[in-house]
C-alpha cells in the first residue's frame, strides 16, 4: 500500500499546533539548533527484510494478518515505514530468505520508494533444502574442510547478490559453537573460522566491508567460536582493512557495558556497526528502547563523542540497522517504534555539554558529570525528532499515522488475513 503525501499533510496539519508548542519550549535551550536538526534528518536506520513478519519463538508463531508474500512486498513495507518516518530508507536482506530473483527489478522497485540495500547478510546457521554437507556442527569453524568450502561459498554467493543490489557490505554471524565441554579444540575452530573468513575476505570487491558479529551463547551453549567483542576483533585485526566488529544489543551477557566496548572499537577503527534491540535477560530480540533506554542513550553518548573525536560523519560512517522479532506487535508498529527511540536516543546524545563534560572528567567530579548525562537524558526532545522528520516530508507522529490511515487493514484486504512471511 502506497501511502499519499497528502494524507500525511493532512495528519500534520491537525496535530501542528500541539507539536508547535513542544517544539519551542525545547529548542528554546539548544545550542547550534539548525545542525542537531540537521543530523537527525540525515540519520536513517536500516529495516531488515526479516522484520516485516512476525517472528516466532521455538514454541509456535503466531502471524498477525497482511504479512508481506514476497520480497516485493517487503520492500512496500519498508516503503510505507520511510514515507512515515523519513529515516528508514534502506533495506537488509537475508540469504537465502530473500533472494532477488531480477535484481534490476528489485532495485527498481526499492528506488520507487526512495529505498537502496544495506548490508547484505548470509545464513549458514541453518541448513537449506538441496544443500550437500549440513551445518549441524558447524560452518566456518567445521572440522571438514569440505563443510568449511561450502559455507565459504555461500558468503560469496550472498556478496554477488549484494553488488547486483548495489550493497556494499556482508555481515556474517555464526551459530558455530559447542554445547558440551571437550567437543571442540578452541584453537582449532578460531583458526579454521580465520582461514574461511579470509577466503570470503578475499573475495570481497574493492569498495566493500565484512562485518563479523559476536554472541555469547545460543544456539550453542557451552562455547561460540566468536563469542565476544574480543574473538571478533581478533579476527578484524587479523583479516585486514575491511573487517570490523558489528555489535548487536542483545549479543552480551547482562549487564555487559557496552558503551565502553562501543567507546574502545571506535578509538580502534573497527566498529562497523550496530544491530538494535532489547532484552532483559538474553537475545531477547525486543523492541529497542522498551527495557533500558538509559543504556541506549549511553551507547549513543559514547558513539557521538567517539565519531566526533575521529571526525566521522554519524549518519553514514558507521551501519545503523535494527535486529529484532516481533513476536507479539505489528511489526510495522514495532519498527517505527524502533526507529523512534534510535532517534530519540541519538537526539539526547546530541544535547550532552561535551566541553562541560570533559571539564568535570578532568576535575575527578563525579556529581557534576552524572548531571550533565542526566540533563540531556532527561530532555524531552521528542519535538526535536518530529521536526526533523516533519522537514524531511515525514508525519509528525508516525505511529499515530500509521493507526489513523488503518495501512494494516489496508494490507489485510490486499493480501490477506493468512500470509506468513518468509524468514525465521
Ligand atoms: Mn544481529
Amino acid at each position: 500500500m502506497q501511502i499519499e503525501k497528502y494524507k500525511i499533510d493532512e495528519l500534520n496539519h491537525q496535530a501542528s499546533s500541539k507539536h508547535e508548542r513542544a517544539f519551542e519550549y525545547v529548542a528554546a535551550d539548544v545550542k547550534d539548533l539548525e545542525s542537531v536538526l540537521a543530523k537527525l534528518e540525515a540519520f536513517n536506520v536500516a529495516i531488515p527484510s526479516w522484520a516485516l513478519g512476525t517472528g516466532g519463538t521455538r514454541f509456535g508463531r503466531f502471524s498477525g494478518g497482511g504479512e508481506p508474500r514476497s520480497l516485493e512486498e517487503k520492500i512496500e513495507d519498508v516503503g510505507a515505514i520511510q514515507a512515515l518516518n523519513k529515516s528508514s530508507n534502506s533495506i537488509s536482506l537475508h540469504i537465502p530468505w530473500d533472494i532477488p530473483s531480477n535484481a534490476d527489478a528489485i532495485k527498481a522497485a526499492a528506488a520507487h520508494h526512495g529505498l537502496r540495500f544495506d548490508a547484505v547478510n548470509s545464513n549458514t546457521f541453518q541448513d537449506q533444502k538441496d544443500q550437500q554437507h549440513s551445518f549441524k556442527y558447524g560452518s566456518l569453524h567445521h572440522v571438514d574442510k569440505a563443510v568449511r568450502k561450502q559455507a565459504v561459498e555461500h558468503n560469496i554467493e550472498v556478496i554477488k547478490y549484494g553488488v547486483e543490489l548495489g550493497s556494499n557490505a556482508l555481515s556474517v554471524w555464526l551459530a558455530d559453537g559447542s554445547n558440551f565441554p571437550g567437543q571442540l579444540n578452541f584453537r582449532g575452530a578460531f583458526q579454521n573460522t580465520l582461514e574461511s573468513l579470509q577466503e570470503i575476505y578475499e573475495a570481497l570487491p574493492d569498495d566493500w566491508k565484512v562485518w563479523v558479529e559476536y554472541k555469547p551463547y545460543e544456539p550453542n551453549f557451552y562455547s561460540t567460536t566468536i563469542g565476544d567483542w574480543g574473538q571478533s576483533l581478533l579476527l578484524a585485526n587479523k583479516l585486514g582493512p575491511k573487517a570490523s566488529t558489528l555489535v548487536d544489543l542483545g549479543h552480551h551477557l547482562p549487564n555487559t557495558n557496552i558503551e565502553q566496548i562501543v567507546s574502545l572499537l571506535l578509538m580502534e577503527g573497527k566498529l562497523a556497526g550496530f544491530h538494535f534491540n532489547d532484552s532483559k535477560y538474553g537475545d531477547d530480540d525486543l523492541t529497542v528502547g522498551s527495557i533500558n533506554p538509559y543504556q541506549l542513550f549511553l551507547i549513543f553518548n559514547e558513539l557521538v563523542e567517539g565519531m566526533d573525536a575521529r571526525g566521522m560523519t554519524h549518519a553514514t560512517d558507521i551501519g545503523w540497522m535494527i535486529d529484532a522479532s516481533h513476536n507479539l506487535k505489528d511489526p510495522i508498529e514495532d519498527l517505527l517504534q524502533s526507529v523512534e527511540a534510535i532517534k530519540i536516543a541519538y537526539a539526547q546524545a546530541l544535547l550532552v555539554d561535551t566541553a562541560a563534560l570533559k571539564a568535570a572528567q578532568a576535575a575527578n567530579d563525579a556529581v557534576q558529570a552524572q548531571e550533565i548525562l542526566q540533563a540531556a537524558y532527561r530532555t524531552d526532545v521528542r519535538s526535536l525528532v518530529a521536526e526533523a522528520r516533519l522537514r524531511a516530508g515525514g508525519a509528525i507522529n508516525p505511529l499515530a499515522a500509521y493507526r489513523s490511515l488503518d495501512v494494516r487493514g489496508n494490507l489485510i484486504k490486499e493480501r490477506g488475513a493468512k500470509t506468513v512471511a518468509t524468514g525465521l
